[in-house]
């Protein structure tokens, strides 16, 4: 296994190690980090860069002098360890004035407040040469559904999405936006819940192509979905601008486990899709580190990250490459879906005119089971 170098792109928001582990029921198990420190300690493991919500590095309500006071600190971290920032983030959702969203709050003072902060800190991730802003509203959603019209919730989102895209157009930025859709958590439910969702949403804006997304693998299976799935689909739209990678055990609480340590055989073909389509961002990981853990279990968890992304990276090309596979996929058809339905020149027409066997095509086994037990043979090193 090699180690993770820089040219792997892997990626770590500063609130994942920097997760002080409060959850709804208990108090915090770790003392806050230094985000100076998480530079360092990450840039040792091999990683690329960091990411930050604007929170994370500068905090609520500090004055202009303090503000620019952390912003020095972190540049020079940055500088010094050679470590890079691709993304950056608004929080929208921690304090108190967001409790009934931000673009999507009923309060329309809150809403320009909200707008005005993510422009604020667009300033600072393009200065520090961000090219991709994620969006996640956590807390644009309801708990009741008498408490918003989602119909118009959804125009309020349109708005805010549409002055930020004519805000970097008119400033010249080179940087595009990346939704993060959610089911829900910490909002009961939350607006544009899945890949789906948000895609469609995209296209109703003044300007799409300023607008991707920012997939995470936890986010679509907390919805039961098929995350390789969503990332197909997302591909195939031009519009996997991002992706957060971490693990979970299906429906259930937002479990931001290390990647691979939920859906171990999602995380293959993940990984298997992303290199496959030559996927070129960042790789991302959103994860949080077990609340049972004190420094050294959070560091494991970043090295932890990254290594499983290798195996699979490693695994995937094998898989690939070896001949039973091949033997195996020609076996199944896999291949043939590459071939049009209609040939160039037909129409409508041809496809009626045909005859055809349906009994005697019905009879072909499809031999996915001998393909899907290679395949997670190669998974668990036994090949
Ligand atoms: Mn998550």
């Amino acid at each position: 296994m090699r180690t993770p170098t820089p040219q792997d792109k892997f990626t770590f928001g500063l609130w994942t190690v920097g997760w002080q582990a409060r959850d709804p029921f208990g108090d915090a198990t770790r003392p806050a980090l230094d985000p100076i420190r998480t530079v360092s300690e990450l840039a040792q493991r091999g990683a690329y860069g960091v990411t930050f919500h604007d929170d994370d590095l500068i905090p609520f309500g500090s004055s202009t002098a303090d503000r620019a006071a952390h912003i020095a600190r972190f540049k020079n971290a940055l500088d010094e360890n050679n470590m890079k920032v691709p993304m950056a983030t608004t929080n929208l959702f921690s304090h108190p004035v967001f409790k009934d969203g931000a673009f999507t709050s009923n309060n329309r003072d809150i809403r320009r407040y909200a707008i005005r902060k993510v422009m604020t800190n667009i300033e600072l991730a393009v200065e520090l040469g961000a090219h991709t802003y994620v969006c996640w509203g956590g807390r644009e959603g309801a708990e009741t559904d008498i408490g918003k019209d989602p119909v118009v919730a959804l125009e309020r989102m349109r708005e805010a999405f549409n002055i930020l895209g004519q805000f970097v157009i008119d400033k010249g930025y080179n940087i595009k936006f990346a939704m993060e859709p959610k089911p829900n958590e910490p909002r009961g439910d939350i607006f544009l819940p899945t890949i789906g969702h948000a895609l469609a949403f995209i296209n109703s804006l003044d300007h799409p192509e300023l607008v991707g997304l920012n997939p995470e693998v936890g986010h679509e299976q907390m919805a039961g979905l098929n995350f390789v799935h969503g990332i197909g689909q997302a591909l195939y739209h031009k519009k996997l601008f991002h992706i957060d990678l971490n693990g979970q055990h299906g429906p259930k609480y937002d479990q931001d486990l290390v990647f691979g340590h939920g859906d171990l055989k999602s995380a293959f073909f993940l990984v298997d899709l992303l290199e496959r389509y030559n996927y070129e961002g960042p790789k991302h990981f959103d994860y949080k580190p077990m609340r049972t853990e004190s420094d050294e279990g959070v560091w494991a968890s970043a090295t932890a990250n990254m290594r499983t992304y290798l195996i699979l990276q490693e695994r995937a090309k094998a898989f690939r490459a070896d001949p039973r596979t091949k033997a195996a996929l020609d076996k199944s058809g896999v291949n043939e879906l590459m071939q049009p339905t209609v040939a160039n020149g037909e129409g409508w027409k041809e496809i009626a005119a045909e005859s055809f066997d349906a009994e005697a095509a019905g009879k072909r086994g499809y031999h996915y089971e001998e393909l899907d037990q290679l395949a997670l043979e190669y998974l668990i090193g036994v090949y």
